[in-house]
């Protein structure tokens, strides 16, 4: 088996859900490739050299350059915080390595447009990783809506819930709470979560055209963990949209962190001429489906348990009935990867997919800001 020597860069929450996968991937999925992890790469150096000994990387470094330059490197893996990935995402497709990148790629769009080019240009293998598409049961919905079951959309009905920001005592910014700053995330629950339900939207019921939307930044300044100085908080902390897709089906989506009572619920719905889909993250082996061709006296929500090996993913994992979680998520994203490095498929979704849902994200700032319908593509920031 060929090895595969990844270098990943950031050592956070997701540089571990990483780690993970690709450790994982070759006990369950049969792939091509081996990952090793070569190096592991954060700017804190006692924290990077205790993860590396943690996941058994076999060094760290504390400047990304070093591993982008080394010859050794097969793979950049990037889960730093998002105002770093475009300078790394090119300049590791010009050292022609392959790229993945953890969501969302970027700030937005127009910054994307650099990787997708970086990318493309150096021919180069690239990945975003987008998870939820690889929850066994979101991937039995797909293939539900693509066998037709479903028959025409109507809506689309998608919601990220959490409760974290709340207090005002959190400071914004640095570890852990770049995600509160603007200039580092780009935007606050736009691109954190609902970045997530717009990837799985378009997976499943093709292109947004068009957004109508409404932010909120409920607590106005916080404590700057790097200036130490109260500053305004300038990232959205809730976000709500509605939605025309390209097939003619309407959708309304929400997200937010002042969800009192909510850690991570994300949830789905579609409503089709003939069908109708649920799916809850905090239940993430059920799909519940009604079927009205079902003979009318038995008709009724099915709450089906995505655990029996004919069910996506699931022969790789235990025996039928034992269910699976959110990291597998990422060790089945590694695993499509890695079997399309071998046999010349993007695992999708490429950058270029990607950026399609900054398009979106663009669109939605855009519109909150105007309070107007955006067309998608046309965003300011998208330029
Ligand atoms: C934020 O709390 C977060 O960790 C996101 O950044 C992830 O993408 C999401 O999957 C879970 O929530």
């Amino acid at each position: 088996m060929k090895k595969l020597n990844i270098g990943m860069i950031g050592c956070g929450f997701m540089g571990r859900t990483h780690s993970n996968a690709f450790s994982q991937v070759n006990h369950f999925f049969d792939v091509p490739y081996q990952p090793v992890l070569k190096t592991i790469c954060g700017i804190d150096a006692p924290l990077a050299k205790d993860f590396a000994a943690n996941w058994g990387y076999e060094s760290y470094e504390t400047d990304w350059r070093k591993v982008v330059e080394n010859p050794d490197i097969d793979l950049i893996d990037i889960v730093s915080p998002n105002n770093t990935h475009a300078e790394i995402a090119i300049a590791a497709a010009r050292a022609g390595k392959m790229v993945t990148c953890e969501k969302p790629l970027s700030r937005n769009a127009a910054e994307t447009a650099g990787m997708v080019e970086a990318v493309e240009t150096a021919g180069v293998r690239n990945m975003a990783w987008y998870i939820y598409r690889r929850v066994p049961a979101v991937m039995l919905a797909k293939q539900l809506i693509d066998e037709g079951r479903l028959g025409r959309i109507f809506h689309y009905r998608a919601k990220f819930l959490q409760d974290w920001t709340i207090s005002a005592a959190l400071p914004q910014g640095g570890d852990g709470l770049w995600r509160l700053d603007a200039a580092v995330a780009g935007s606050g629950v736009t691109g954190d979560l609902l970045a997530h339900c717009i990837d799985t939207a378009m997976w499943l019921n093709g292109g947004i055209t068009e957004v109508s939307a409404a932010t909120e930044t409920f607590v106005k300044s916080r404590k700057h963990n790097l200036t130490g100085k109260v500053e305004p908080v300038t990232i959205d902390d809730a976000s709500l949209f509605l939605a025309r897709f390209g097939n003619g089906s309407l959708g309304t989506f929400e997200a937010t962190r002042y969800a009192r009572g909510h850690k991570a619920l994300y949830t789905l719905e579609i409503n089709g001429e003939n069908a109708s889909i649920i799916w809850d993250l905090h239940d993430l082996h059920r799909l519940q489906f009604f079927d009205h061709k079902d003979e009318g006296r038995l008709r009724g929500w099915k709450s089906i348990h995505i655990t029996d090996s004919d069910h996506p993913y699931m022969k790789h994992w235990w025996v039928p009935g034992l269910q699976i979680g959110y990291e597998h998520t990422f060790i089945h994203q590694a695993a499509d990867f890695l079997s399309g490095t071998a046999t010349g498929c993007y695992a999708v979704p490429t950058f270029r997919e990607g950026q399609r849902t900054d398009y979106v994200t663009d669109a939605v700032l855009e519109s909150a800001r105007n309070r107007s319908w955006v067309k998608v593509g046309e965003s300011q920031e998208s330029k």
